[in-house]
């Protein structure tokens, strides 16, 4: 217990040789720091025989205090003496700060935007609660129809509306395609129907859950209208978007699909770079493509029964669709296998990009 007393002397005589802050910190560690001299001496206190227990604790707290004490009264001597400009120790070094960056997917969106934008696509965003009428029956999928069910809709419980019939969420960016074609129709002079060319980037919901399917994702939709607008341009389009946005060596293919807004259809897909689109690694089938080519999504010349839900004539235009994942377009890009890495929110994951 003496040596409790002489200890503050000795930690006086200390502090009283200190003439700057920083060895005044140190000393503050030292003694009161969470593994400092005081807290293991509290630590030892198991070891004191159980009648000098109470006392032992209580003149090691008075110890613990007078330092504190000890240490405030040096440091605002010193704070005094130099003034505050010269308070600052320039020798410290500095507290390194965590720089945030956009999320993956917001760069890949970006990146897509700045490809179409670039050939004269306005980019959209069109509603992610969206009526049935724009995500099926305007894009000539009536009520009961079959193809319905491809897109495992959320339906939200809010009254009907008369014409547009339920609420959902988007299930694909396809649902921007009349709402386009009514946008564009109200800005031109009466008579003209197009041109259209469209990039609606937007999120999607739809009710599944796996390695490459999210609840909530996004998807690209590019829409071209105008006279005399054929595959080639399509084609040409898709071939652009993928030398630029994963490298000029890549390949794209149509292959015919079907879906019920567009005619002919197409799946799209694109070289695979880690075969070179041999479909072969070391003689042993590819594991990411098994074939050469991996799906981009789907496309096609669209419906005339959607370009009349639009208000124009089939007769006089034509025009194309396609709807890509930029998740999906990431992960090809990336070589990510899992999509719900990139929705987990893990900054050990996140921190990679
Ligand atoms: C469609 O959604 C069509 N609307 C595409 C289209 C547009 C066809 C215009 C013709 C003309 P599909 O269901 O295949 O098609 O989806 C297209 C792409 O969206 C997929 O290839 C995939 O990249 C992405 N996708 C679809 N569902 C999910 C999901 N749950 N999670 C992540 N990406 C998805």
């Amino acid at each position: 217990m003496e040596d409790f007393t002489s200890e503050a002397g000795k930690i006086q005589k200390e502090i009283d040789k200190i003439s700057s802050i920083a060895p005044l910190d140190q000393l503050q560690i030292k003694y009161l720091g969470r593994n400092g001299i005081i807290n293991n001496l509290l630590k030892d206190i198991k070891n004191v025989p159980a009648e000098e227990k109470k006392d032992y604790g209580q003149k090691l707290n008075e110890l613990k205090s007078s330092i504190g004490r000890l240490i405030e009264t040096k440091k605002q001597e010193l704070l005094e003496k130099s003034g505050t400009e010269q308070t600052v120790d320039i020798t410290l070094p500095g507290k390194p700060y965590l720089h945030g960056t956009l999320h993956p997917i917001t760069y890949a969106i970006e990146e897509i935007s700045r490809i179409f934008e670039k050939i004269g696509f306005v980019r959209m965003s069109y509603p992610e609660v969206e009526w049935e009428y724009y995500s099926f029956e305007a894009l000539n999928m009536p009520k009961g129809h079959p193809a319905r069910d491809d897109f495992e809709t959320f339906y939200i419980d809010v009254p009907e509306h008369a014409k547009l019939a339920k609420m959902v969420l988007t299930p694909h960016t396809s649902s921007g395609q009349v709402r386009e074609m009514e946008r564009v129709r109200k800005t031109l002079p009466a008579g003209r129907q197009a041109p259209i060319r469209m990039i609606n980037i937007a999120k999607c919901y739809r009710r599944n859950w796996d390695a490459t399917h999210a609840p909530m994702f996004y998807q690209f939709e590019g829409m071209v209208v105008d006279r005399g607008i054929n595959i080639t341009h399509l084609k040409g389009t898709i071939d652009y978007f993928a030398k630029n946005f994963f490298g000029p060596d890549r390949e794209i293919r149509l292959r015919p699909h079907h879906f019920q807004f567009t005619e002919p259809s197409f799946e799209t897909d694109i070289s695979c770079n880690v075969c070179g689109g041999t479909g072969t690694v070391n003689g042993k089938k590819c594991r990411v493509c098994k074939s050469g080519w991996l799906e981009l999504g789907g496309s096609g010349m669209i419906h005339p029964n959607v370009l009349r839900a639009g208000g124009i004539d089939p007769d006089v235009y034509t025009g194309w669709a396609f709807g890509f994942g930029p998740e999906r377009c990431l992960m090809m890009k990336l070589g990510l296998s899992e999509i719900r890495d990139l929705y987990s929110g893990d900054i050990r994951f996140l921190k990679q990009f």
